[in-house]
């Protein structure tokens, strides 16, 4: 039994050496010599046949052969896994690393923020209110009328008899000036609602309207902060021209052209061969919305002008279709 035992020892003893500590190989041995009808479970086996005197030498000396074996094997396979490891490419530590793809602002945020600071530095104050607004603030203050075209079923989401999605961020002013007493400067950009929709026409869109209401505020004013704001966004070498137009809220009311960005004012499709391109619309507070909101005209007067972000948008990265700005397309979005 106990040459056996020494037998047993040497042969996967030699075996395990000559494997070149191989993994296959290895647990192949693993299992002919430990494995559970395995050489050493074999000789266990014949433990019982051994002289009682004996079977304490011989089962410690079985034993202490398992144990033995286990170490020898372990160490193999340790080996043969860290030759595996150094069979590899070596590892470049100058390879530059994948870069994390990073997510941006939208356009018209970007937009929307680039406005928005240079007004800030005007001394304007950005203000917000509710996207679905009661019919009041969102047409009655503004001096629009009950049966003027703005109100118009194709035009206005209802929501009910006299709440709707705002048409305009005008209603915001109104209830900025309901609060407080002037002298008031404000922006309010955000989202706005009109029942329409093609290639120039989105059923949401983005606006930003402003106000500025004081003691002696002019339409010199108007002009003045206007410019300031056209040229700081577009350039200052960009003409202007300051045009006679009507809003229900504002008299007088100027829309603001500026020389077409893209033919700097030679002509081309873009503008539509004017040379010229509308940028904004704006005018002198109307006395009636004053009244609306509790200041007396004789003693306050103010300038007010809004546009669409997404012209914006258009005109300063030559943009030629809205609807890009709502399809998500990253081919689109990641060229901001
Ligand atoms: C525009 C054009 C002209 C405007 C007027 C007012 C208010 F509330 F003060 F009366 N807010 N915004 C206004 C004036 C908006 O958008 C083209």
């Amino acid at each position: 039994m106990e040459n056996a035992v020494r037998k047993l020892l040497d042969a996967a003893g030699r075996e395990i050496a000559g494997s070149g500590d191989d993994l296959e190989a290895l647990s192949e041995l693993r299992v002919r010599y430990l494995g559970r009808k395995g050489e050493l479970a074999q000789l266990f086996k014949q433990l019982g046949g051994v002289a009682d005197a004996d079977r304490p030498k011989i089962g410690k000396l079985l034993n202490e052969a398992k144990i033995e074996l286990e170490g020898l094997l372990s160490a193999a396979q340790d080996r043969g896994k860290e030759k595996v490891l150094d069979r590899r490419e070596p590892f470049d530590v100058t390879v530059p690393g994948r870069r994390p793809q990073a997510g941006r602002l939208h356009p018209i945020t970007q937009i929307t923020r680039e406005i928005s600071k240079i007004f800030h530095q005007l001394g304007f104050e950005t203000v917000e209110g509710p996207e679905v607004e009661l019919d009041y603030y969102n047409f009655e203050a503004l001096n629009i009328p009950k049966d003027h075209p703005a109100r118009d079923m194709q035009d206005t989401f209802y929501i009910s008899d006299d709440v709707v999605l705002r048409t305009q961020t005008s209603p915001l002013q109104i209830r900025t000036m309901e609060k407080r007493r002037p002298p008031i400067r404000i922006i309010g950009p955000g989202r706005t609602y009109r029942c329409d929709s093609d290639v120039t026409h989105s059923p949401m869109f983005h606006q930003v309207e402003g106000l500025m209401v004081g003691e002696d505020i002019s339409f010199g004013d108007l002009k003045g902060i206007l410019t300031i704001f056209i040229h700081q966004m577009f350039g200052s070498d960009i003409g202007l021209r300051f045009r006679p137009s009507f809003f229900p809220f504002t008299e007088p009311s100027a829309e603001v052209d500026m020389q077409c960005v893209m033919c700097k004012g030679k002509g081309c499709r873009v503008c539509s061969q004017t040379g010229w391109l509308e940028i904004l619309g704006s005018g002198m507070v109307d006395p009636e919305v004053f009244k609306m909101v509790g200041y007396d005209p004789e003693e306050v007067t103010g300038f007010a002008f809004g546009m669409g972000i997404e012209r914006v948008a258009m005109l300063k990265y030559g943009i030629d279709d809205l609807r890009l700005f709502y399809e998500n397309d990253l081919r689109f979005l990641r060229q901001f």
